[in-house]
């Protein structure tokens, strides 16, 4: 690695998809439209200034190579710097998509091991798809460009690139959860996937336990590795030596773009929808907003909202429990049966406890538009995230965000990668534990209000502190500082001590 990136490198971004959308009309026509979320904001400036360029799949499958004429509408979607699409076919959005990112790397990292499906055709589909995202990077970098893949779906793309004698500056962050050894080794493609992370410079994990998970499995299933005990530690960035290489391993917590939460819910039109949304004063609403996703814990929280029904009645017709599902992977069979669990269960507890003016679940499934999205979060009285296990969870930092009058409170799951950050201000509770979310929902309803304003303002200071600008360039002076004792240890990222357990 002689081609080191410095302060004025061009950047480019690798991820599965890019910060766009393109959805094909019934006239045949395509219409391009743009991206949104955590990630495309943080980025976006970056490669303004750095004149950098977004490579990935623009979400459309076709079998040709997308056409020349549509280029300019994708170009200008991204206003400011430029966009490389990288097309795939159905074969290739099967296998690798569906196949080895979310029926493989998908459930093992998060511990779904009986979701795993180890295909062999997945695995060749992984490579060829991987390969081909490093030659739409190969093609397009300069130099002393700053390469920076992300996520799961990617994980091949440095050492592909490593084989082509690309010799950049090369970083990688994970956004999903790294699991423990036991979980790790039942892949059979562990040493591979393993080995490949290694041909990155600079790896980005959530969590210190992601970093602790992932620096043990390096030791098992890679012998020729030298590992300084000082690894081990809390330190938030650290050198793992390869023979002549040094691969930096840090954690790196994902967040929000803080201030657009923030303003957002002081615009008086999100305050008339939220007030709109409490359309009784005196009935509480208990808010969960999740992905579709096995990992999301969504049957578990409804049957805790069941269970705090029975177990506390004097909440009967007080309290309604809005749950807001974004569609998501309904191709995947696991997604299908989830869908119909849910719907299951909400009907149950409507049919069960609801009455002529009173329903007690509001189940929406559907995307909502961001103001929508913020009125729901100044509209409630709990956030209620209980994922089975996230990577991090914005949808908790994004509540607290909002919570601009702090009475709020934040119900989380210990297994959510923002646990680590928040565990000493939110409720924490154990997503398989239903009676302990019941009691938990109870405890937050009977919080003080001087504990609730105290809790929420912590809260919101981490997020306001510890912002995606941070995040972004927390990982960026990884990658380039000479000296990493200048990072901190972890613990400074958190409200008190991180969680020690290590296989979190
Ligand atoms: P996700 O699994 O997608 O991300 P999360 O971090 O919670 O999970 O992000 C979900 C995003 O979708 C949030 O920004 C939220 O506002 C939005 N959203 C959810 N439901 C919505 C709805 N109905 N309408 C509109 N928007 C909705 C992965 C990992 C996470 C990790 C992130 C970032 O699984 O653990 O935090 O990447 O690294």
């Amino acid at each position: 690695m002689d081609k080191k990136m410095n302060k004025e490198s061009h950047i480019i971004i690798v991820s599965n998809r890019l910060p766009l959308i393109l959805k094909k009309n019934k006239d045949g026509t395509i219409e391009v439209g743009k991206g949104a979320g955590g990630l495309v904001t943080a980025m976006a400036p970056v490669l303004k200034n750095r004149n950098g360029t977004w490579i990935g799949w623009p979400g459309y499958v076709q079998e040709e190579e997308i056409e020349d004429s549509m280029l300019p509408a994708i170009q200008a979607a991204a206003s400011g710097y430029s966009v490389k699409p990288v097309m795939l076919n159905p074969e290739e959005v099967k296998n690798y998509y569906e196949g080895f990112s979310n029926s493989i790397i998908w459930p093992l990292f998060h511990d779904f091991t009986d979701k795993c499906i180890f295909l062999t055709e997945y695995w060749t589909s992984y490579q060829k798809v991987n390969k081909k995202f490093a030659s739409a990077v190969y093609q397009n970098a300069d130099d002393l460009d700053f390469i920076w893949v992300h996520d799961y779906q990617l994980i091949l793309v440095g050492a592909k690139l490593r084989k082509m004698h690309l010799r950049n500056t090369l970083g990688f962050f994970l956004h999903i959860p790294f699991p423990p050894f036991d979980t790790f080794a039942r892949c059979p493609w562990r040493f591979e996937l393993l080995s490949a992370m290694l041909d990155y410079d600079l790896i980005g994990f959530h969590t210190i336990q992601n970093k602790r998970n992932f620096i043990r499995c390096v030791k098992k299933i890679i012998q020729d590795v030298k590992i300084d005990k000082k690894l081990e530690s809390n330190k938030a960035v650290s050198e793992l030596s390869l023979g002549n290489r040094k691969v930096r391993i840090g954690v790196f917590p994902i967040s929000i773009d803080y201030n657009e939460f923030f303003l957002k819910a002081w615009d008086s039109k999100v305050y008339k929808r939220s007030k709109q949304m409490r359309k009784n004063a005196d009935t509480k609403i208990i808010l969960g907003v999740d992905r579709l996703d096995y990992t999301k814990g969504l049957p578990e929280k409804l049957i805790a909202f069941k269970r705090f029904l029975n177990r506390y009645p004097e909440f009967l017709k007080k309290v309604q429990f809005i749950q807001l599902v974004v569609p998501s992977r309904r191709e995947i069979t696991a997604y299908a049966d989830l869908k119909l669990r849910i719907e299951q269960l909400v009907g149950e507890i409507n049919g069960m406890f609801g009455t002529d003016d009173w329903l007690p679940v509001q189940y929406m499934f559907r995307t909502l538009d961001r103001d929508e999205l913020i009125s729901l979060y100044r509209a409630c009285d709990i956030g209620f995230i209980a994922p089975l296990k996230d990577g991090m969870n914005l949808v908790a930092k994004e509540y607290c965000a909002c919570n601009i009058d702090e009475r709020g409170v934040l119900i989380l799951s210990e297994f959510a990668g923002a646990a680590q950050q928040f565990h000493q201000d939110a409720i924490l509770v154990n997503p398989y534990d239903i009676e302990g979310m019941a009691k938990a929902i109870y405890r937050a309803f009977n919080m003080p209000l001087e504990e609730r304003n105290q809790r929420m303002r912590n809260l919101r200071e981490n997020v306001k502190n510890k912002d995606v600008f941070w995040w972004l360039n927390s990982f960026l002076r990884a990658a380039i500082e000479k000296d990493l004792s200048s990072f901190p240890q972890v613990d400074e990222y958190y409200l008190g001590k991180p969680i020690s357990d290590s296989g979190r």
